[in-house]
């Protein structure tokens, strides 16, 4: 199933790092940082999130997501509904869901 590898986690606890770091920037500063997590995110290289790659980092961030609300958050994120999440529907995500900055942040730092 999921692939909950320990170098997984240590991205991810970096990707936080990054995001209390941006969450007091600007959009620019947050942009940059969300990059480079997405470059995290994408185990693969291939410069898209996987459905099971986007499932794994928003359910650390919400571990009470139901997979309905799941199945509502990823056909938002994958906007061109071609069954991956590109950079710019990450960044487009992102910006809508500003909320789930601070809950990454009260539960993993
Ligand atoms: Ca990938
Ligand atoms: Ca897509």
């Amino acid at each position: 199933m999921l692939d909950a590898d320990e170098s997984g986690a240590l991205d991810f606890r970096e990707y936080l790092t990054g995001l209390a770091i941006i969450n007091e920037q600007g959009k620019d500063g947050r942009t940059a940082a969300l990059r480079l997590a997405f470059g995290m995110f994408d185990e693969t290289g291939d410069n898209t999130l996987s459905k099971e790659q986007l499932e794994r980092v928003l359910r650390r961030a919400l571990p009470d997501l139901s997979n309905e609300g799941f199945e509502a958050l990823w056909k938002e994120a994958d906007a061109s509904g071609d069954g991956k999440v590109d950079i710019d529907e990450f960044l487009a995500f992102a910006e809508r869901h500003k909320e789930m900055l601070p809950v990454f942040r009260r539960e993993y730092l």
